[in-house]
């Protein structure tokens, strides 16, 4: 997978080489780029902002530096396989077939955005070009959002209901949550199944409470069920636990659980 990061603060990338996504970057997994949006700027003091038309307060990000910046980051996309299904222009990839649909996904991180949920980390962990366009001051001209939805498949998308300065924390963010699903990052291909919002019987719950030896540390034990080694039992008791911390912290992913999710030894509150 090929990811592009636009940004003025492209030390503000720097994590990206650490860690999970860092391996997979050095394994050849992913292609990182990180991209300083000023070397799209022609005036002698890189100008990126300005005056927002109608007033108001802050500045607003220019669009002549993004549409070069983007202009070059995606001209070097591959052109889509003809015979394809193409995604474009406007079309949403619905398609999460083992080969994700071709042509790139521009992710432009706002508060006003989407709320980007694991169901579309699964979605963009299936495409093989990225391309991130973190903003900061009150975001970018509107227009550049408009240009680029013509040519490839925009995502607006937030990481939740607060305001950041920027959009560098929330690409940190999205791209540690799609990069950990591709096919070789983590250890083992089960280690996804249980996540809490996992697609499949985890959707619409948080993950239980988890243990490891000694099997008593300053006198609390470790629930007998989990020494067993009765799978059925445990696989039930894990369910059940993690009904009760949904209830508790997110009553509201139980209510909005479709009722195929329900299985036949869950006790509905
Ligand atoms: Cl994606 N950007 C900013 N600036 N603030 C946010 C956000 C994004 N998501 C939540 N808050």
């Amino acid at each position: 997978m090929r990811l592009d990061i636009i940004t003025i603060f492209p030390e503000y990338l720097a994590p990206l080489r650490l860690s999970l996504v860092g391996k997979a970057a050095d394994r050849g997994v992913l292609d990182i780029r990180v991209h300083d949006l000023r070397a799209w700027t022609r005036d002698r003091h890189h100008t990126v902002d300005d005056t927002p038309y109608g007033g108001g307060p802050g500045m607003v990000m220019k669009p002549e530096p993004w549409g070069e910046a983007l202009d070059e980051v995606l001209g070097a996309t591959p052109a889509p396989v003809p015979g394809e299904r193409p995604t474009h222009p406007g079309a949403e990839g619905g398609g999460t077939g083992s080969r994700g649909p071709s042509g790139p996904v521009v992710v432009v991180p706002t508060p006003s955005g989407r709320p980007f949920t694991q169901e579309i980390a699964a979605e963009l962990a299936d495409r093989s070009h990225l391309v991130f366009t973190p903003a900061r001051y009150e975001g970018i001209d509107r227009r550049v959002v408009e240009e680029y939805a013509e040519r490839a498949e925009v995502r607006e998308l937030s990481i939740g209901d607060y305001v950041l300065a920027g959009g560098e924390a929330p690409v940190l963010v999205m791209v540690e949550a799609v990069v950990r699903l591709l096919p070789g990052v983590l250890g083992n291909a089960e280690s996804h199944r249980d996540d809490s919002f996992a697609a499949g019987s985890m959707a619409h719950l948080l993950e239980g409470p988890v243990y490891t030896k000694p099997p008593v540390w300053r006198g609390r034990e470790v629930p007998e069920i989990l020494l067993g080694g009765h799978h059925g039992n445990i696989a039930r008791w894990r369910r059940d636990r993690a009904l009760r911390r949904t209830a508790e912290h997110r009553p509201d992913l139980l209510r909005a659980a479709p009722p195929e999710s329900w299985d036949a030894g869950d006790r509905r509150c």
